[in-house]
């Protein structure tokens, strides 16, 4: 017997599900509208997937396997509909990823199918999180993760220390999915790892982020490139510097590659996030940048400051003040839908067109880098407004 409870807690599930999700008018940036309801939370994780049903081996129907977030998600385009794989992270702190699908892509999101699992390649894997997917003209979906497992240096008293490697998943339906070696990286950390979805010089081109620490960078400088030849041997020889961290910028401590590039008609749009420290911890936002539609390891076009920072309730969670990108999609109709999470917690969705969003990336100002240079810009922009309103009279 299915306990009467189930019946109940699937009600519920269905009518989050079914919530419309409209455009947030208190906000306005003239690129991204940001939509009103995350698109998915630990509440969206179907009831199937928490509780054991029967009745006989779960009379007080308690919660059997707890989801604490559902974050971070890669995004696709896929078979007419709208996908994501979200980082579900239970109550036991593992992550797992899960296929999530929509049919306008800013509501009605629902899981389906079930957790993702493959064969155990990288046996000494413990939590895997902030998977990437893109669509190569190879004809691969290719995932490609943070693969996380314990420092096999480390002391016996450190049971934090953690190494951190890019797992690749590839698929071609989003159902069988087939575990590929880790890439192998000059520096023994990395997170933050995506495929530029063309070959590049017939080669497979990866944006990286070194790093000598599981936190902190140290001398990783920024977000880097590199290049394979095979995924089933995917060795980078050597990484070189894409978009360096920098002294009083909003990736002051470290950035990191969102979403694989998309492509825009003057650039290959990057949506990046950027770290700084604050007397109240790390602060993340998004920002963005291009490259070059015939080189896309040189940075072309680079706006200042953010482009999406942690706001309102988005500020606080499990990791507050966060913002994190892993997952953009472009639909036929030029449609932008950027899903972002927010303090490790839910994630959401904000929308633009690419002719916004390429118009912020090619025509905002580029960084001043000192405050006295940063206000002659903006004095020059209040004079240009003062004369255009003069010439409107
Ligand atoms: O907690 C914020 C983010 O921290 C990490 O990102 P980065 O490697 O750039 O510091 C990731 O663990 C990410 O999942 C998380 O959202």
């Amino acid at each position: 017997m299915i306990h009467p409870m189930y019946f109940k807690l699937k009600k519920a599930e269905n009518r989050l599900v079914a919530r419309k999700n409209p455009i947030d008018r208190t906000f306005y940036n003239g690129v991204f509208d940001r939509h009103v309801i995350p698109v998915l939370t630990a509440a969206h994780v179907p009831v199937e997937w928490r509780f054991d049903l029967e009745e006989t081996t779960n009379p007080h129907f308690i919660e059997r396997l707890g989801v604490n977030a559902v974050f971070n998600a890669g995004a696709i385009f896929h078979d007419g509909a709208y996908w994501l794989m979200a980082r579900v992270e239970g109550t036991d702190r593992k992550s797992f990823f899960a296929l999530a699908k929509s049919a306008d892509g800013a509501s009605g999101f629902r899981f389906v199918g079930a957790p993702i699992v493959w064969d155990d390649l990288e046996t000494t894997e413990t939590n895997v999180y902030d998977i990437r997917l893109v669509k190569h003209e190879d004809g691969w979906i290719y995932g490609i993760y943070c693969s996380e497992r314990k420092d096999p240096e480390a002391a016996p008293s450190d049971t934090a220390a953690a190494i951190a490697k890019a797992g690749v998943l590839r698929t071609r339906d989003l159902v069988h999915f087939e575990r590929l070696p880790d890439l192998q990286t000059p520096l023994p950390q990395q997170r933050n790892v995506t495929l530029h979805p063309t070959f590049v010089g017939g080669r497979y081109l990866l944006y990286t982020r070194p790093q000598d620490g599981f936190v902190d960078t140290g001398k990783g400088g920024g977000i880097a490139y590199g290049f394979i030849d095979d995924f089933c041997d995917p060795v980078i020889k050597e990484e070189f510097l894409l978009d360096a961290k920098r002294y009083h910028t909003v990736y002051e401590l470290k950035n990191g590659a969102g979403p694989s590039p998309i492509k825009s008609d003057r650039g290959w749009i990057h949506i990046a996030h950027g770290v700084r420290t604050t007397a109240a911890g790390l602060r993340y936002v998004l920002y963005a940048f291009a490259t070059a539609l015939d080189d896309p390891t040189k940075v072309i076009a680079k706006p200042s400051g953010y482009l999406l920072a942690p706001q309102g309730a988005e500020r606080v969670g499990d990791v507050s003040n966060v913002l994190f990108s892993n997952g953009v999609i472009v639909d036929d109709d030029g449609r932008v839908f950027l899903y972002y999470a927010s303090s490790d917690t839910r994630l959401h969705v904000a929308t633009t067109t690419m002719t916004r969003l390429t118009d912020y990336v090619f025509n905002n100002p580029p960084e001043a880098f000192r405050s006295l240079d940063s206000a002659k810009q903006r004095k020059a922009l209040a004079a240009a407004n003062e004369a255009a309103k003069k010439g409107a009279r």
